[in-house]
C-alpha cells in the first residue's frame, strides 16, 4: 500500500468512527415516571412505594373478588401525559410494569392519534419488569399518551420512548423532565 493510500484509508476510517459515534449519540429517548401524568381519572390511582422509581406508581387497584376470567373493564379510568418528542422518528414504547396475575397484566395504551392497543399480557407476575410495547412513528413536538384501565391489579412505574429499536431497559431509568409538561 502506498503511503497516500494509507492516509486516505486512515482518514476514511476515522470518518466512519465519527459518523458511528454521532449515530449513537442521536438516538432520542424520553423517560417518564407514570406518576408524572397531566390528568388522572379514577379508578386509575397513584400509589406510594419505596421500591418504585420516584417513590410512586399508578395502578388499577385490585378488586375483591379478583376476576379469574377476562371481562370488560370496570370503567375507563386512565392517565394522560403531555410529552415533547425531541425529533421525528420511529420510537419503541417500553413500560416498567408490575402485574398481579394473568387477569391483571395489561393496560390500554394510546399514543397520539394511533389506535388504542393492548399493552402487556405477558406472563411475568408480582415483580417490576420492563415490557415492550408498540413501535410508532412520531412527529417532533407534543404528543398525548393515554394509559387506560383494562384489568385490575395492573401497575405502571415508568414508561419510555426510544428511537433505538435494539435498546432494552433493565433497571429503572432517570426521568427526562425537560420533555414532560405538568399542569
Ligand atoms: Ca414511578
Amino acid at each position: 500500500m502506498r503511503r497516500t493510500d494509507a492516509v486516505i484509508l486512515m482518514t476514511a476510517m476515522v470518518g466512519l468512527m465519527v459518523l458511528g459515534t454521532a449515530g449513537l449519540a442521536s438516538a432520542a429517548k424520553v423517560v417518564v415516571e407514570a406518576e408524572s401524568y397531566y390528568t388522572i381519572q379514577p379508578s386509575m390511582a397513584k400509589a406510594a412505594s419505596q421500591v418504585a422509581s420516584g417513590g410512586a406508581y399508578i395502578h388499577i387497584p385490585l378488586r375483591r373478588p379478583h376476576g379469574t376470567t377476562e371481562g370488560a373493564p370496570s370503567d375507563t379510568g386512565h392517565t394522560t401525559y403531555r410529552i415533547t418528542i425531541p425529533e421525528a422518528g420511529s420510537y419503541t414504547f417500553w413500560g416498567r410494569a408490575h402485574w398481579y396475575d394473568g387477569c391483571g397484566n395489561s393496560f390500554f395504551l394510546r399514543i397520539g392519534d394511533k389506535p388504542n392497543v393492548v399493552f402487556g399480557n405477558n406472563g411475568t407476575y408480582q415483580r417490576w419488569h420492563w415490557v415492550r410495547g408498540p413501535r410508532v412513528t412520531l412527529n417532533k413536538g407534543t404528543v398525548t399518551i393515554r394509559i387506560q384501565n383494562r384489568e385490575d391489579g395492573a401497575k405502571l412505574d415508568q414508561f419510555l420512548l426510544t428511537t433505538n429499536a435494539r435498546y432494552v431497559p433493565v433497571q429503572a431509568e432517570k426521568e427526562t423532565r425537560q420533555y414532560i409538561t405538568r399542569p
